[in-house]
């Protein structure tokens, strides 16, 4: 080797050399004394050091400070359901709004909105007894089962329209479950008036059953009542989701300005010791101010709640300690609409939630506001704490 290539080998290991003590991260107190300028990697702990109000932000708003580590960030992946038909896509069939997924008999279960009619939705000014103003008019709520979360087979009615004048007479919509004490119950949206026509305005009814595939019983009653005028709630109960927590019956709802100004939609809490209750609405509702459809489920100590499109606070994942008091835990984009999260531990009153792996959401087809139809889609994710906790895998796929 003659001596210039030897020198220049020895400069270019120099060089790797000094690169590479360069890239070597200083000891945190080394970053904490040093004021000069932030180190190019994200500290996992927030550095004791004056930060730009964004630094402040994303150490103090946030489970994480990078999405990597944050337990409650999340993508969504989404795959078309096997074995419901569409009648072609002409709008006069619809399904949409999910409830939670179960898992019982062995096999998984889900409820949702149904509409089969002989038209697609027109609008409210030509809706009558058998056109729908809207996608969610003149419904019923189905079931179906799976064994895989893929494939499911529609059982057929679960909760139909009860004669006039019953709650629920002109259209039942948005249903979510609850099990409690082995009975199973069904929330849901019990229209009065046709959607758009200020039917929109309804409150929560109840049906319940010894088995998920039935008989089901109507209460009959309204379950949660609207709100007095001029609070938050007067116009609508929208959305019901139970779950069970403190050793009662938690619904997390939503309210809806129907048309007036002032009003945006937001979401609240009843709680009852029994599903047929009284349910008593929280004093400090609404505790979510943005988000459409209601999606919660347990996570660690506390409730952890998908935020989808409307508000501030659109697109976030958020996380309450006392099922309360919500905080953004992240921000994240397409996610799942309507979601009906399998949520393993939803009625085990648990102080430990394990979080969940995937669900059942809808996607509409918004051709015009009254929107056409809804589809059924299963949505993935990893908003679980532990994918190899036995509870998680058991039903997992
Ligand atoms: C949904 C839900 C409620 C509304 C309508 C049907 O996605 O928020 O159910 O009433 O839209």
């Amino acid at each position: 080797m003659n001596r210039d290539f030897s020198i220049i080998l020895l400069m270019i290991f120099s060089m790797i050399t000094w690169g590479c003590q360069d890239n070597v991260a200083p000891t945190k107190e080394e970053a904490v004394s040093t004021q000069k300028g932030f180190p190019f990697w994200l500290p996992k702990e927030k550095p004791k050091r004056i930060l730009s109000a964004a630094m402040e932000r994303n150490y103090d708003n946030y489970m994480a400070p990078r999405p990597e580590d944050n337990e409650l960030y999340s993508q969504f992946k989404y795959t078309e359901l096997k074995g419901f038909d569409y009648h072609g896509g002409d709008g006069t069939i619809s399904r949409r709004d999910p409830s939670k997924v179960i898992y019982e008999n062995g096999k998984y279960y889900v409820w949702y909105t149904y509409r089969h009619t002989s038209t697609s939705p027109k609008g409210a000014e030509k809706s009558n007894d058998t056109i729908p103003s809207t996608d969610w008019d003149l419904a019923e709520i189905w079931y179906a089962t799976s064994t895989d979360g893929f494939t499911w087979e529609e059982q057929g009615v679960a909760v139909p329209r009860p004669p006039k004048p019953r709650v629920g007479w002109r259209s039942v919509t948005t249903t979510d479950i609850l099990k409690w004490k082995g009975k199973y119950y069904l929330y849901y949206q019990g229209f009065m008036e046709a959607s758009g026509k200020r039917g929109d305005d309804c409150p929560v009814a109840v049906s319940y059953a010894d088995s998920p595939d039935g008989p089901w019983t109507p209460h009959n009653e309204v379950v949660i009542a609207n709100g007095a005028e001029g609070e938050w709630d007067q116009y609508s109960i929208h959305d019901p989701y139970p779950i069970v927590r403190d050793g009662k019956i938690w619904i997390y709802y939503k309210s809806d300005a129907d048309g007036d100004p002032r009003l945006v939609r937001m979401q609240g809490l009843a709680i009852a010791d029994d599903p047929l209750g009284p349910f008593e609405k929280y004093p400090l509702n609404p505790v979510i101010t943005s988000g459409h459809e209601t999606t919660l489920f347990p996570f660690e100590q506390g409730v952890a709640a998908l935020v989808i499109k409307d508000g501030n606070e659109h697109f976030t994942i958020q996380y309450a300690p006392d099922g309360v008091n919500f905080q953004i835990a992240a921000i994240t984009s397409l996610m799942p609409t309507a979601a009906g999260p399998y949520v393993p531990d939803a009625f085990t009153n648990t102080q430990n939630g394990r979080g969940i792996t995937w669900g059942v959401s809808h996607i509409t087809n918004a051709t015009t506001w009254a929107q056409n139809h809804a589809v059924l889609l299963r949505f993935d994710c990893d908003l679980s704490l532990d994918v190899n906790d036995p509870a998680m895998k058991q039903h997992n796929n």
